[in-house]
This record gives structure tokens, C-alpha cells and sequence, in this order.
């Protein structure tokens, strides 16, 4: 039978939603490349760096998932918040994620190190092709929400990003965000 949710605009939460997940400083800590900024963050708490919610419309063994991810504002150093990233398992799995709220990055990787940014704002919508790893950076003082529809099975790959990061990090620098190479890279 067809399902619907309801998403709040205001708040970025859809309901009724199947599972929550909350990602955490300590869950991130490889992911920044100022560790000692990380270390210092952990020193003081363990503060949530973003949450997603989820309904996986399970109908079928091929069916669609919905994702709804908040990335609350903040940095690490220098070093903005932003998602884990991750390739699809799967190799012939897109997605497509829509930018409802705040302002950021979406930063796009294949594993031959082709990298491509897209700038975000609310109304932005982008599709993931195959083979591309992907990762949200809010850069703004408010909270960024996407929406990301994928297929259930295409599984997640963090282990390249959690090794070497993405070719550029997005970090404050004068007061404005900046793309710079990684230093984890170099
Ligand atoms: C999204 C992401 C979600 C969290 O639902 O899983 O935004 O990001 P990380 O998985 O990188 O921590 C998605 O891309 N699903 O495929
Ligand atoms: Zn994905």
C-alpha cells in the first residue's frame, strides 16, 4: 500500500520514521584532520554532529529508502561539520539528495580521484551518480537538513574515506568557507 510521512519544515523531521541515528564527535574523530581539535572537542563531551532518520519503505526486496539528515552547525578547528561520506557498495547504486535547509557543500569523489563540488542551498537538488563517494558539509550558522532517496540495498562503504579523507576539506579561512586539499594527504 502507498505510505506517506509528513516532514516539518521547520524542524527538518518527518514522522512517523522507522529508526533515528545520532553520529557523534567520537563517532567522527577520524574523519576531521585537526586531531588535536578533535581531542580537545572530546576533552569537554561527546556532542552530536549530525542525526539521520529513517523509513526504509520496505514493500519489496527492491524497493526505496528515505534518509533525512540534520548536520547542526559547528566546526572542528577550523574544519566545518559534515557527514562521515561513504560509497555505495554496490556499484550501479545513485541517489538523490535534496537540500531543504542551510547552506554547505556537497562533495563528490570517485576512487580514480576525480572530485567535484557542489555548492548547496535550500532548493538544491543533486543526483549521486554510481561510484561516486558523498559528503555534506554545512558551512552555515544554522542547521543543514537534506533528503536522500536511495535503493535499500545499496549498502555503504566507509572504509576509503575513514583511510584518506576526500581530496579537499572545506574550512573557515577569514571568516568565509574555503576548499583547501586535505592535509590528511599530503
Ligand atoms: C544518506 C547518508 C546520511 C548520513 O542517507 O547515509 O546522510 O551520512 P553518512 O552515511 O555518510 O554518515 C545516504 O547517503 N545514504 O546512502
Ligand atoms: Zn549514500
Amino acid at each position: 500500500l502507498p505510505i506517506s510521512v509528513q516532514f516539518d519544515f521547520a524542524t527538518g523531521i518527518f514522522t512517523p520514521f522507522i529508526d533515528v541515528t545520532e553520529r557523534r564527535m567520537s563517532d567522527l574523530a577520524p574523519m576531521f584532520y585537526d586531531q588535536d581539535a578533535v581531542q580537545s572537542i572530546l576533552a569537554s563531551g561527546n556532542r552530536t554532529i549530525y542525526e539521520i532518520r529513517y523509513h526504509p519503505f520496505i514493500t519489496s526486496s527492491s524497493d526505496m529508502g528515505l534518509g533525512v539528515t540534520r548536520i547542526f552547525p559547528g566546526k572542528v578547528g577550523d574544519e566545518y561539520h559534515m557527514t562521515k561520506g561513504h560509497f555505495h557498495e554496490r556499484l550501479d547504486q545513485p541517489e538523490i539528495y535534496f537540500c531543504v535547509r542551510g547552506e554547505g557543500y556537497l562533495l563528490l569523489e570517485t576512487r580514480d580521484g576525480d572530485f567535484r563540488t557542489e555548492p548547496w542551498q535550500p532548493g538544491t537538488i543533486t543526483h549521486i551518480p554510481p561510484q561516486w563517494a558523498h559528503r555534506v558539509v554545512n558551512t552555515g550558522a544554522d542547521t543543514l537538513v537534506f533528503v536522500a532517496s536511495y535503493h535499500i540495498s545499496a549498502g555503504h562503504d566507509y572504509e576509503p574515506i575513514l583511510a584518506r579523507g576526500f581530496s579537499q576539506v572545506v574550512v573557515e579561512r577569514g571568516g568565509v568557507p574555503q576548499l583547501v586539499p586535505n592535509p590528511r594527504r599530503t
